[in-house]
């Protein structure tokens, strides 16, 4: 199989030429290239360069604005709201990112809420956009109605992601970010187009039957990981990050997409955190607390989260980005079509 491989500027600007294309604001159309070449530079192929298709499904299905203008709400309390005006999500946290921060080192936290946005990617861009900043951050988001709850086996949650970082000061930052189902469904998704099955224990066929045929995973439904543990916590963000912030849960956004093949639409919320103003120095510096707990993790022979990323960006960064004969033809046609 030949291969191709790519700067990650060479690979952001081809993509952010097919969504110029496809009628993207050029400032989303950075965003969202930026992201997704981010995730094969990661080595984070589920929210990689295969994502650009769905991208542009949506925006030709009319459920995403594609040049949008996110809107900036602050009444300068601890609750800074983005609407994203059906645009994608990323220039919506760009906007709303550097208020939060600002906002958590002179309150202590702060949480930024996204509304009415289409939110296709991984959490860890924006996480460590506000790591970058200096503050702690949690994140989450319902997607659409594809996982069962424990117990049941119908689609109801979302793949609901869930991410958090702490800043590292000299260092990357402590980062983990996962969906709350046991895998991504863009995951099953490159098990369905590579034609091999799935690990057992990841979903349930249309007939509520254990199956490890990845097609008749995405036509049943995907299990939460952690059984209850991971059904508990996808509540929580259906919760907060949908009917707390006057957004769609994912049951709702299926509903309104109709359909799993486009980017889900409903809001988001992001919560920063200041250490330094919580810890208000009792027992010592946070931050060189945090490098304590991470040496005794690393200690035992265990992995940080986000290494395998970290050590997968910096050797991309060197060597550039490779990818397969299928996923240049698929760059090719989109950039012809
Ligand atoms: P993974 O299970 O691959 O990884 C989850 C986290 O655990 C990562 O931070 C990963 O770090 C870390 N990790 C994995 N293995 C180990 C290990 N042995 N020791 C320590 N840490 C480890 O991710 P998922 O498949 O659950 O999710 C993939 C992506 O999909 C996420 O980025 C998520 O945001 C995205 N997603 C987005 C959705 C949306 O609606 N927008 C919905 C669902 C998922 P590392 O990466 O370094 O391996
Ligand atoms: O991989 O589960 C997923 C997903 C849903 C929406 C975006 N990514």
């Amino acid at each position: 199989m030949s291969q191709t491989t790519l700067t990650f500027d060479t690979l952001t600007a081809t993509i952010r030429e097919i969504f110029l294309k496809a009628g993207l604001s050029p400032l989303a159309a950075a965003s969202v290239a930026t992201i997704i070449a981010a995730g094969e530079r990661d080595a984070c192929k589920s929210h990689g360069v295969y994502r650009i298709e769905g991208c542009l499904r949506t925006v030709k299905a009319g459920k995403v604005v594609p040049g949008a203008l996110p809107t900036l709400e602050d009444e300068g309390s601890g609750v800074i709201r983005v609407d994203a005006a059906n645009g994608f999500s990323s220039p919506a946290f760009e906007l709303g990112a550097p208020v939060l921060a600002e906002r958590a080192r002179k309150l202590g936290v702060a949480a930024l809420v996204i509304n009415r946005c289409t939110h296709f990617s991984a959490l860890w861009p924006e996480i460590e956009t506000l790591t970058a900043m200096g503050v702690a951050a949690l994140a989450m988001c319902p997607s659409y109605a594809a996982v069962a709850p424990a117990g049941g086996t119908k689609p109801l949650l979302g793949t609901n992601p869930f991410a958090f970082g702490w800043p590292r000061p000299g260092g990357d930052p402590y980062v983990f970010d996962f969906a709350t189902s046991v895998a991504a469904r863009g995951e099953i998704e490159l098990y369905c187009q590579s034609g091999q099955q799935l690990p057992e224990g990841w979903a349930v066929d249309a007939g509520g039957q254990p199956t490890t045929d990845p097609a008749a995973a995405l036509d049943g439904a995907m299990l939460p990981f952690g059984d209850h543990k991971g059904s508990a916590i996808s509540t929580m963000v259906e919760l907060l990050a949908g009917a707390m912030i006057g957004d769609l849960t994912s049951a709702e956004a299926l509903d309104y997409l109709g359909t799993t093949t486009l980017a889900p639409h409903h809001g988001e919320l992001i919560l920063a955190f200041s250490p330094e103003r919580f810890s208000g120095s009792r027992r010592g510096d946070p931050f060189a607390r945090a490098e304590v707990l991470f040496e005794a993790i690393a200690g035992q022979g265990a992995r940080l989260p986000s290494q395998r990323r970290f050590t997968a960006r910096r050797k991309a960064m060197a060597d550039g980005i490779t990818l397969t004969s299928e996923e240049m033809a698929l760059i090719e046609r989109l950039r012809s079509g």
